[in-house]
Order: structure tokens, then sequence, then C-alpha cells
């Protein structure tokens, strides 16, 4: 009897244990058009995965889930965006996913664009690994091609370490992690200073930035304002603040972890794509100039790295830089789909 009244007490404080922590939840409603500090539209509607993380905090990520515009392949293709890039910037890509039949899921990762940002958070790709494969497995999605960029290839490729079971194909897209930057000699900066540089980002920092890098060498088109200021309007919006300390702790990441050490275990059939002329490096700003000619050299590590995993293939588009899917939609969408298609 004793045991009895034991179990139905520990029974009772499980049970008050698992109903104190917020339950998580897929929210299609009422979703504001100013949603954590972006009043920036996306094309499709926008849901919510809210869930509790990192000391009992409610966390919402947004995310875009489309049906195929054309007959369903049974296939589902999600898209990681990179830092200065949100769920909306893969659109013209997107839309060639389904009218190839896919369903597309875009997401917007913590701490950035539509998505929570969380001033106390430990951001590790494992953590926002795990935060993606709770919003897949609360829609139901356990199968997918999964296709990354720059920060968010980072995350994608940790993803695929963690859970390969989910990872069909995996798409690596001037994906960061392929260099170890503070390994190649990049001095690390404390958060404030990153910080402080954030905070000088306006529209001019901002297309700077993005012509030297994303477009090298290429003419600035009016259709690149569209992204600059997607990005401005966080920066001056209501979570400034908040945004600003999210992408310092963002950038420490790309500078503490690494995992293209790891790469070789991957097992599944794996993109490397690049734009031919892409010379990010993160941290190249502050670093000797020494340093600075060493790194970002994609086309010489990309396919190095890539000869390192055994289902891989390379693919580098000439002319291009860090945003090839930007600056030559086109083409990437052929290499893309072409290599998902065939692999
Ligand atoms: C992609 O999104 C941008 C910004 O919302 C928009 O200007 C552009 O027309 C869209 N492209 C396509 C192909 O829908
Ligand atoms: C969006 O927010 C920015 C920054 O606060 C503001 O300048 C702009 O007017 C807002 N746009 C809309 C359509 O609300
Ligand atoms: C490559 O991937 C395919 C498809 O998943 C698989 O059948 C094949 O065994 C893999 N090859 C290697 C070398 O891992
Ligand atoms: C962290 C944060 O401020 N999240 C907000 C994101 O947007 C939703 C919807 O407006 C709010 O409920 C959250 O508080």
């Amino acid at each position: 009897m004793k045991v009895l009244q034991n179990i139905f007490v520990l029974a009772l404080q499980l049970v008050t244990f698992v109903s104190a922590i917020p339950s998580e939840t897929i929210i299609t409603k009422d979703i504001p058009f100013d949603l954590n500090g972006s009043n920036f539209t996306y094309q499709w509607p926008v849901s919510i995965y809210q869930f509790a993380s990192q000391n009992g905090q409610t966390l919402q990520m947004a995310f875009m889930d489309i049906k195929p515009t054309c007959a369903p392949n049974g296939e589902t293709a999600v898209f990681v965006h990179g830092k200065n890039f949100c769920s909306q910037t893969w659109n013209a890509t997107a839309i060639a996913f389904l009218e190839a039949g896919y369903r597309v899921i875009l997401v917007d990762q913590v701490g950035f664009c539509k998505s929570s940002k969380p001033t106390s958070y430990q951001f590790t790709f494992q953590g926002l690994s795990r935060n993606l494969l709770g919003l897949l497995t609360t829609i139901g999605v356990n199968d997918v091609t999964l296709i990354g960029h720059s920060f968010g290839g980072f995350t994608a490729a940790r993803f695929a370490l963690l859970y390969p079971w989910i990872v069909k194909k995996l798409v690596l897209s001037d994906a960061l992690g392929l260099e170890n930057y503070v390994g190649e000699g990049i001095p690390y900066p404390d958060t404030d200073y990153v910080l402080a540089t954030e905070r000088q980002n306006n529209y001019g920092a901002l297309r700077g930035y993005e012509q030297a890098n994303y477009y090298p060498g290429l003419p600035w088109l009016p259709s690149y304002d569209t992204w600059v200021n997607m990005l401005v309007v966080i920066y001056g919006g209501s979570m400034a603040k908040e945004y600003t300390w999210c992408q310092a702790l963002i950038t420490d990441t790309v500078l503490t972890e690494t995992v293209v050490y790891e790469l070789p275990t991957l097992k599944m059939p794996t993109l490397i794509l690049i734009g031919a002329n892409d010379p990010v490096a993160i941290g190249k700003a502050w670093a000797p100039a020494a340093v600075q000619a060493q790194v970002g050299h994609w086309s010489t590590f990309a396919p190095a790295v890539a000869a390192t995993i055994p289902n891989s293939t390379f693919v580098s588009i000439p002319g291009q830089g860090h945003a090839p899917q930007i600056s030559d939609t086109l083409v990437y969408n052929q290499e893309v789909l072409g290599w998902v298609t065939t692999h």
C-alpha cells in the first residue's frame, strides 16, 4: 500500500513537472506583421514553432511550410538561411523546388529575422540543429533534403552529423565551417568588439559588405536593395538591441565551433556548392594582412573538403560570390535541382 502510495505521489509529481514545461506548439493564426522586430513581408504565410529552451525560455521560430505547385513528388526540401539572410531570401529557389513537386520548408533560425531574439542564449550549432529537429518532428517531417547556405550551411552540416537518419541528401551552399577561421589565425575578439560593429550596420555598411562579398566584381542590381532593406528594418526595428547582441553571439559561435574535421563521417549524398569568387572569411576584417591573404580561398579549400566526404559532389559556379542563389539564380537552381534529382 505504502509502495503504491509512493508511486502515486511520484506520478503526480511527474505530471506536475511535465505540465510546467510549455508544450511545443505550432501557431498559424494571427501572426503579427511586425514579428519579433522584422516588419518585412514574406511571400507565403508564416507559422510559428513555439518551444521551451535554455532555462525555460519560451522561444519562437518563424517558418513557411509550402505545398508543391504541381504534382507532389513526396519529397520535402528544408532550407536554412545564412547570417544577413532570412527564410524569404530563398524564394526564387523555393519556387523552382515547388514547381518540381517538393514540399518546401523555409525556416528563420533563432536570433534571426522573424524568430525570437533571446539575449540570454547559448548559441551553438548543436542547439540550433535541435531547434530545427523539434520543428520538423512537431510538424511530422522525418525525411528531408537539407539545403543550408553560409551560417545556415554550418547548421545544416551539424544537423546532418547529429541526425543523419533524417537527412536523405545534404546541400552545403557556400557553407561556413569548411574553413576553421581562428585555426587559420583570425584573432579571436570579445563579443563586445563584434557587437560594436553590429551596431554600426545600416544601409551603407550592409550594402558595402554585400557588394564586396556577395557580388564581387558584379554590378549592383536594384533587386539586391530588397535584401539590404530586409536587414535594415531589423537593425532599426523594435528589437534592434536584442538583434545586434544575438548577431554578435552568432559570430562568436562561428569563431568557436568547428565542423570540417567531422565531415568525412557524412554518409548521405552531399553537394558542396560555391561561387567561384566567394571571398568570405569570418573575422577577415580585423585580421592582420598576412592572415587576410590566407583565408577565404573557397576555390582551393572547398574542393579539398569535398574530397574528404565519401558521397560528395563539388560544384563551383563561375563568376559568382558568396550568394549565387541571388546573383545567378537560374544556374544555381539548375545545379541544385539537377543534383538532388539525380542523387
Ligand atoms: C523574392 O522576394 C523578393 C522580396 O520579397 C521579391 O522582391 C521578389 O520578387 C521575389 N522573387 C520571386 C521570384 O518571387
Ligand atoms: C518597418 O520598420 C522600420 C524600422 O522601424 C520603419 O522605418 C518602417 O517604416 C516600417 N515599415 C512598415 C511597413 O511598417
Ligand atoms: C552514397 O549514397 C547512396 C544513396 O544514399 C548509397 O546507396 C551509397 O551506398 C553511398 N555511398 C557511399 C560510398 O557511402
Ligand atoms: C522573444 C520575443 O520577443 N518573442 C516574440 C516573438 O513574436 C511573438 C508574436 O508577436 C511574441 O509572442 C513573442 O513574445
